[in-house]
């Protein structure tokens, strides 16, 4: 799996050098590391490295990993989150997906992840957490699909103001990573599911966004 720049070693290497790095707050990519401006500043290279940005030490303050599980158990991804200036940030990355493809990914209402649950793996988690009770697409529990690589592994960054660390801390939420792809019930009204009373995204889209199965599971417990 590619790691992500570390910005610990880069400013280090830097300081070394008697030069800060200048990153801008959304810099957490290849592209935008190497392109970081070294200047002659005297300034300390305080800041550089108290950001959000995952290390192998472990969680920032303030923010909490959920590690998630494929339906044998095997871990295939964590995901840290962190409170960002009224949202939260979501840094996930994941290994021994399905190569290829988008992967629906969502935060499911309960804590629970049993993957040999009667009703499917993983159904324990309930439906999408969704607070506002709308329609999917617009589910505070939402987020962007995964785009997995060639090898099974994808990253995401990402930020959403539609829940805080503590919403999902109140009773306790999971991530689930789906089999399909996530419509995100854009279904236009040129499409009409057989026996459906009108055109559009049915019952079961406005649900779940027909990401089929649950393959992955991860717990945010209750505190
Ligand atoms: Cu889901």
């Amino acid at each position: 799996m590619r790691r992500l720049p570390t910005r610990t070693a880069l400013a280090a290497a830097l300081a070394a050098a008697g030069l800060t790095l200048v990153m801008s707050g959304c810099g957490a990519d290849d592209d935008q590391a190497s392109a970081a401006t070294p200047t002659t500043s005297v300034t300390p290279t305080t800041g550089v490295t108290g950001s959000a940005q995952p290390t192998s030490g472990g969680a920032a303050a303030g923010s909490v990993d959920v590690v998630l599980r494929d339906v044998g158990g095997a871990v295939v991804g964590v995901v840290r989150l962190t409170p960002a200036a009224g949202a939260v940030r979501v840094e996930g990355r994941f290994h021994g997906l399905t190569p290829g493809g988008y992967h629906g990914f969502h935060i499911h209402q309960k804590p629970i992840c049993d993957p040999k649950a009667p009703g499917g793996a993983f159904s324990t988690a309930g439906a999408h957490y969704n607070p506002g009770g709308t329609h999917h697409g617009e589910h505070a529990g939402d987020l962007p699909p995964l785009l997995v690589d060639k090898d099974g592994t994808a990253e995401i960054i990402t930020q959403s103001d539609r829940f805080t660390l503590d919403d999902l801390r109140k009773g306790g939420v999971a991530l689930i990573v789906h089999a399909e792809p996530d419509n995100l019930a854009h279904i236009p009204d040129r499409y009409q599911a057989s026996g459906a009373p009108s055109p559009g995204p049915d019952e079961k889209t406005n649900a779940t966004g027909d990401a089929g199965d649950r393959i992955a599971c991860g717990v945010l417990a209750k505190s």
